[in-house]
């Protein structure tokens, strides 16, 4: 059986000539105008970035490699007695678009666990952080000190060749996938716990690990929990704050820490990973200014002082999604299936009753239909995670098996530095007086 990197290694001289070949027939062609509103708004839809990753569908959500998230669910390979898929599993269709065998899965928890340990100097820099700040800025000073070990940096001094760019690159994106359970269970301890960090057990899957560093390994649905909520945070294509900033800032071939923590500042905003708390934070709030088991009429209230105080309904709208996220789709069938009593959970249903009917009188929101963020906090609240400001770190580390799979295609393909053409209003006014 072939190792990822063998695999990739077969795939990557095929993609090139791919590529080449939709250049040379598509490279002069037109998508359609642009137009001056979208320079001044936020560029949606413009057609920008290559992601191979996954495509995002405005009606049907995200299909990773052409597979929807009932699709991977069905076809990755998963734990034993578990139901969930394997992140490990999502990582290798992400990057070669093909299902892995339950060996090769195994084959990267291994490899990922021994690539685990984090340096002691990191150790260090996340101990000095006051408790006060926020578990996604620990996160991302101690994905930017990883650099410190970065093999691509490292060749890169040393002058390799353009062709070998993807193998070092390779090699970090792996150590950084492996080493982010590490970092997100010491900022964990030390914000919210106290005692020793258990190691990470080699014959476990990196969802295991990953529960067992937050102190949940012992919680067989929790770790069920992780496995599907790594795999559907994991890529959303490449617009995405999060996922484009990696891209953006990887095109200058700065490393794959230097990227990825780029996209996690981005991430740590509240119009995007940030949600998942500000939503729990809401719930929490809704409940304690109109109580436990609420009337309608009372969240409609709710709902309504939110937007009539200038404020966005956390968890709601996104910027491509034109119906329901099927990833809250997939959590809500997990809450069925695992807390269908939880009250949280029954709120949230409540909210999914009320609030796009709201946001469509309010007539702003061009989707009043709830994100991936509207339930990801209610499950981790019900099995025992009530720290809200961890909640992006999770996200974090989920992004991590996006970006790292488009960093690796981005440098075996060569993809140059990125770097579009700004206008000032003046220009933009001077460019269309007479038109
Ligand atoms: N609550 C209130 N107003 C909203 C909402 C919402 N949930 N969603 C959009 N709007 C408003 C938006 O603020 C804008 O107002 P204005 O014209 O005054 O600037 C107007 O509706 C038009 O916005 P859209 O074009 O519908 O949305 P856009 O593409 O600009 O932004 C989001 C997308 C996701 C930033 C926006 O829907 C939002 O702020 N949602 C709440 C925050 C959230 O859940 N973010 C997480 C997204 C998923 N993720 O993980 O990243
Ligand atoms: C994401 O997962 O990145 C969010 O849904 C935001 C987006 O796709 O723009």
């Amino acid at each position: 059986q072939l190792t990822l990197k063998e695999r990739l290694a077969e795939l990557i001289p095929a993609e090139i000539e791919k590529v080449k070949a939709i250049r040379a027939e598509h490279g002069k062609k037109a998508f359609g105008p642009v137009t001056v509103d979208q320079l001044y708004g936020g560029m949606r839809g413009l057609p920008a970035l290559i992601w191979d990753g996954s495509v995002l569908d405005p009606e049907e959500g995200i299909r990773f490699r052409g597979k929807s998230i009932s699709e991977c669910k069905e076809l990755l390979p998963t734990a034993p007695g578990g139901s969930e898929p394997l992140p490990e599993g999502l990582f290798w269709l992400l990057l070669t678009g093909e299902i892995p065998s339950q060996e090769q899965v195994t084959e990267l928890s291994r490899d990922w666990a021994a690539r685990a340990e984090i340096p002691d100097f990191v150790k260090e820099i996340i101990d000095r952080c006051p408790p006060t700040l926020h578990p996604m800025s620990q996160f991302s000073l101690a994905v930017t000190a990883l650099n410190h070990d970065s093999a691509f940096a490292k060749a890169y001094q040393e002058g390799v060749s353009k062709k070998e760019y993807w193998g070092s690159t390779f090699e970090d994106c792996m150590d950084l996938i492996a080493k982010l359970p590490n970092i997100a269970g010491r900022i964990f301890r030390n914000v919210f716990g106290d005692g020793k960090l258990p190691v990470i057990d080699p014959s476990k899957d990196y969802s295991a690990n990953l529960a067992a560093l937050l102190g949940f390994g012992d919680n067989e649905a929790f770790v069920e929990l992780l496995r599907l909520y790594v795999t559907i945070h994991s890529d959303h294509e490449g617009g995405n704050v999060s996922a484009h900033t990696g891209k953006l800032v990887g095109s200058a071939l700065s490393d794959p820490f230097l990227a990825f923590s780029a996209s996690l500042n981005g991430l740590a905003g509240p119009l995007h990973g940030l949600a998942n708390q500000e939503v729990l934070l809401w719930l929490r709030k809704m409940q304690d200014k109109i109580g436990e088991n609420a009337t309608d009429e009372a969240v409609k209230e709710y709902v309504w002082s939110t937007l009539k105080s200038g404020q966005v309904v956390p968890g709601y709208g996104h910027a491509v999604l034109r119906k329901t996220d099927p990833r809250y789709t997939a959590q809500r069938e997990f809450a069925l299936k695992h807390l269908p009593d939880n009250p949280l959970f029954k709120l949230v249903g409540q909210i999914y009753n009320i609030v796009p009917g709201i946001l469509l009188e309010a007539g702003k929101a061009k989707n009043p239909w709830p994100n991936v963020d509207a339930h990801s906090g209610v499950l981790l609240t019900h099995y025992g995670m009530h720290q809200m400001q961890f909640y992006t770190v999770l996200f974090g580390v989920s992004r991590a098996f996006g970006v790292a799979s488009q960093l690796i295609w981005d440098r075996a393909l060569g993809a140059p530095l990125e770097r579009p053409k700004s206008y000032s209003s003046e220009a933009i006014q001077k460019m269309f007086k007479d038109r």
